[in-house]
């Protein structure tokens, strides 16, 4: 991991291929890392503090963090945003599931969620790759599942975030049941790391 003083300097110098990404939430590089690592694309944490803004839009609030931690470090930057939309909540926590979670985390999710017949819900990802500051690329990934209505199952011992309430279509377990590798069959993170992936080994031969 790469702290900001280390990148202060001009002179460094990453000879070769090698990208950062930008985040303080390790769970999500450790899921990004095992992706990229099958297509042997290296891949670097960066911490980096008061970064995001707040927006209505995941694309927006991904792309603009992304070009602003580019231009204050000049490096290749992947950067995501995600958020957990959920229909019976009318799209809500969407982009500010981040604000959410600290206040009010999956305990408060499943109190308004109580009176709810409808319990479907979409995690959705924007991940940027950023290398020059005019063209940043993005690639959009998505799961859709239900919000669990027991409070955290007892196999729940992997994930973060919403990973104990979120169970994904397709799995007889919630995210936080799942090894990183068996999410990573699912996520919303996954897709969009794949579709960059792709793009990026082939337009970085
Ligand atoms: P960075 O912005 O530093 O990358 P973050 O955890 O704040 O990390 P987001 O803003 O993208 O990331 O996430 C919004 C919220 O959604 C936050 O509370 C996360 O814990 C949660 N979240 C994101 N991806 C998730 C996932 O795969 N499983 C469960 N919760 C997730």
């Amino acid at each position: 991991m790469l702290k900001k003083e280390s990148l202060n300097d001009t002179k460094f110098n990453l000879g070769g291929r090698f990208i950062f990404f930008a985040t303080n939430n390790i769970h999500k590089f450790n899921e990004a890392r095992a992706i990229l690592a099958k297509f042997d694309i290296s891949v670097g944490m960066l911490r980096v503090k008061n970064f995001e803004l707040q927006h209505d839009s995941i694309k927006e609030i991904a792309q603009t963090s992304a070009l602003e931690i580019f231009k204050r470090y000049g490096l290749p930057i992947l950067l995501e945003d995600s958020g957990l939309f959920i229909d019976g909540l009318n799209g809500f926590p969407g982009p500010y599931a981040a604000y959410v979670y600290k206040t009010i985390g999956n305990s408060g999710i499943l109190t308004l969620m109580d009176t709810k017949t409808t319990r479907t819900a979409t995690f959705k990802t924007t991940l940027v790759y950023c290398a020059s500051k005019n063209n940043p690329e993005c690639f959009e990934g998505e799961i859709e599942g239900e919000i669990t209505n027991k409070k955290i199952r007892d196999q729940s011992i992997y994930g973060f975030g919403f990973d104990p309430i979120f169970q994904p279509v397709g799995s007889p377990k919630v995210f936080a049941e799942m090894s990183i590798t068996e999410k990573n069959l699912f996520s919303h993170r996954a897709r969009a790391l794949h579709k960059f992936a792709i793009w990026y080994k082939h337009f970085n031969k």
